[in-house]
Formats: structure tokens, sequence, C-alpha cells
């Protein structure tokens, strides 16, 4: 497998998909001045609609668009249970891969892309969004420095509500019963938040899945009554898990809890110390030490030096989702470019799609796991 006119071109993007998470990606591209070449998605009149609105071309078809030799880079942002399917054809076509999260909605899906991308040669991503903020590169320097003492405890949840209706639909709510969905979709993003800020590695954990309505509502057109179907995946989750012999966490993951919009927060506790970090604010992060009062510290130009490499805006002007989104496709591209830069690769993608499945399985069996079983 070699790849080599991929690896020498200018980078040129590719936009597979035409959702919320495909425009961000373009606004952000565009921002760092990065060329895209176009995108693709399964409905045409949703491509063209994207495809005019940032002024790029709209490709009749995947194969097209994948085979354009002007295309350099993939940016995977088409629905979860697709992702295995895409960036295996990508990397055939020889061309590298950033990939959203989850990288597979099963380990099996997102071992296989590990194995075929490091065989390739060709640059692997996977957008952890999460890790693009300053103050989670500034929580995990604290962390790392000792400042809390050891780690024994983690708090964490993501809590989003924009499903909570069952008329609110979403291809997300489709997963069949074999896959995850809360869980893959956002769990991923706290599940890796841990491993990023810690270093720490899941070993074993005891779930519990549910969903708020076994009935959603699939709109069937203007004028025509919803159509019901049944749902067979999660949309709440409770997970305990261990780190190793010390480290214990819990963590809830739900996209129906009314009131939580984007919520997702993670508590370090230490032996020394806690600190914890909130995406509502995400310019602040809470520390308590022994022997010193509690205290928020506030984004600033005094962070340690990988907060300051993440942060594009003097203290003041403050920076969020998009800003996070756009350190994360900087690192990326840096790294494609040949300098040092680091990013969450579809080894990290594949540790969280390993842990979630792991989950599935304690859920369905009603007991602890150990995560390295469900590596394939
Ligand atoms: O990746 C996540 C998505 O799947 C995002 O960060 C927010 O939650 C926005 O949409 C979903």
């Amino acid at each position: 497998m070699s790849h080599a006119s991929s690896t020498t071109q200018p980078p040129c993007a590719l936009i597979i998909g035409a959702g919320f998470t495909a425009g961000a990606h373009l606004e952000a591209l565009r921002r760092l001045g990065i060329p895209v070449a176009g995108v693709v998605a399964s409905d045409p009149s949703r491509t063209g609609a994207v495809a005019r609105r940032y002024g790029v071309r709209a490709y009749p078809d995947t194969w097209t668009a994948l085979h354009d030799p002007a295309v350099t880079v993939v940016h995977d942002c088409a629905p979860s249970d697709v992702h295995v399917e895409l960036n295996l054809a990508a990397l055939k076509a020889g061309k590298h891969v950033f990939s959203e999260k989850p990288l597979g909605v099963t380990a099996q899906e997102s071992r296989r892309q590990l194995d075929y991308a490091r065989a390739s040669g060709l640059r692997h991503g996977v957008h952890f969004t999460y890790r693009g903020y300053p103050m989670v590169r500034e929580l995990r320097h604290r962390v790392h420095s000792g400042e809390l003492g050891d780690v024994r405890y983690l708090r964490g949840h993501y809590l989003q509500d924009w499903l909570l209706s069952p008329e609110d639909y979403n291809w997300r709510l489709e997963a069949s019963a074999d896959e995850t969905r809360a869980l893959g979709d956002i769990g991923s993003h706290l599940l890796d938040l841990a491993r990023f800020v810690t270093g720490l590695e899941a070993t074993s954990v005891l779930a519990r899945l549910s969903r708020m309505h076994p009935t959603r509502y699939r709109p069937a057109g203007r004028g025509t009554p919803q159509v019901p179907f049944d749902v067979e995946a999660e949309d709440q989750a409770t997970l305990l898990l261990e780190y190793g012999p010390d480290v214990v966490a819990t963590f809830e993951v739900a996209q129906v809890y009314a009131g939580h919009r984007n919520d997702l927060a993670l508590e370090v506790i230490g032996t020394r110390g806690s600190a914890r970090w909130q995406q509502e604010s995400p310019e602040q992060l809470w520390l308590a030490r022994t022997g010193q009062p509690d205290g928020v510290l506030h984004k600033s130009g005094l962070l340690c030096t990988d907060a300051l490499n993440h942060m594009h805006y003097p203290a003041g002007h403050p920076e969020g989702y998009a800003d996070a989104l756009a350190n994360g496709i900087r690192a990326y591209y840096a790294a494609l470019a040949g300098e040092a830069s680091s990013h969450p690769s579809f080894e990290d993608g594949h540790a969280a799609a390993l842990t979630v499945t792991a989950a599935a399985r304690s859920h369905a069996e009603r007991r602890w796991v150990a995560i390295r079983d469900f590596d394939p």
C-alpha cells in the first residue's frame, strides 16, 4: 500500500456530509485558509445546498469525489454508521482521513479502520472537538504536573436535551439494537476527554443504558402524518468505570435531559486537590487544592504553553466550540505538513469505541466487563 501522491501534494479537502458538522468543518477550513475541493452527501439536494452556500463543487456521488485527484484529505462528517465504509474507501483511494467521531459504531469497525490506516501510511485523525479548548489543555497540564496529587476519582457527564421530545427527529435515533447511540455519539467525547486529560486507560466498566421513549416519529413529508418507529438503542447511559486498580469514574450520558443543552463536564479528583472543566463555561477552570483557597482560573496569557498554543485570541475575547473545532483541524493539517503537532488518531477513536462496545455488553449481560476483552 503506497500513497505517495496524497502525501506530497498541497492539502485540499473533501467534505462528506451535509449536516451541522459538515458546515462546521467547512467554516473552520475556510477560516484556516485550507482549500476545499467540494462536498458530497447521500441526498443530492442537500449536497447542492451546502456546495452553493460555501462556493465549492457538488460531487454527484462518493466514488467520483473520492477519486478526484485534487482531493488529498477526506473529512468524514457523514452519519456514524457509514464511517467504516467511507473511511476505508477513502484510505483505499489514497486519501488522508479526518473522521468525525465515533470512528465506528462497534469496536470491530474501529479496529478494522485502525489496522488499515496504520498499514496505509496515510494520516488518520478523529475529530474529538473538546480537546481543542485551551482550558482542557490547562487541566491536562495541571493533572500531569502532579498539582492534584495522585488521581483517584473522575466525575463526568455529557448531557443534552435536543432529542427529548418523541417528535424530535434525527438519523441518530434510527440506530439498530446492535449499535450504541448516545453513548457512541457523545459518550465517546466524554471518554476521550477523560483519557486525554488523565492519560489513563479505562480497564473495566459496568453500564446501564435506557431509552426515554420506546416509540418515536419520523417526518414523512409536508402535509403527511409522521411515521412511528421503534427506538432500539439508548438515549441515556450511566457508567461506572475502573481505570486500573486505583481510579474509579462515574459518568452520565444523555440526550434527553431537559435544560442541558451541551453540558459536558469533567472533574478530576486527586489526593491533593480537584479540578473541573465545563464546556458551557469553556474559559474557566475550577480548582480546589489542599492548603489553598478554592478558585476559578480564567483563560489568560499565563496558561501553560500547550493551552496558549490553542488560544488564538487574547484573554477577554471569548473562544468556544467553533474555535475548538478549528484548533483540532489546525493540529491535524500541521501534522500533515510535517510539523510537530499532535491530534487524535484512529487509535484514540478505537479506544473510545472499545469502551462503548464493552459498556453495551455490560448492560446486556448485567455485569462488570473487562474492556480489553472487546478488542477484536
Ligand atoms: O459531536 C457532537 C454531536 O454528535 C457535538 O459535539 C454535539 O452533539 C453537536 O451534535 C452532537
